[in-house]
């Protein structure tokens, strides 16, 4: 992320391996303000961000550019930041705590 900028995406994919659909119900990222699940769809050649109240994980689900993404506003950033504190949250399981990686995009 430049400095200066304090809204971003995260992007990741989620395996599940238990054998049973895994219902995520949001996610949260220590430092941020509003932290939301959007779906980019393309309707009428137009993309627009669909919000999503959760995703149902059989396999594996994408979270990436273009599809399926976490909308990160109002995050405390700085040079130094190399990884952020994120919590998976589901409906049926524990959460999960994970390390979101700063990367640069283009
Ligand atoms: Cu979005």
């Amino acid at each position: 992320m430049p400095s200066g900028v304090t809204n971003t995406a995260a992007f990741f994919t989620i395996l599940n391996h238990t054998g049973e659909p895994v219902t995520l119900t949001g996610v949260s990222i220590e430092g941020a303000d509003h932290v939301m699940m959007h779906e980019t769809k393309v309707v009428d050649d137009m993309a627009k961000m669909v919000h999503l109240d959760k995703v149902i994980i059989d396999n594996e689900v994408r979270f990436e550019p273009g599809g399926k993404h976490v909308m990160v506003m109002g995050l405390s950033v700085t040079e130094a930041t190399k990884s952020y504190n994120m919590k998976l949250h589901f409906a049926n399981k524990p959460t999960l705590d994970v390390k979101a990686e700063v990367r640069n995009s283009k």
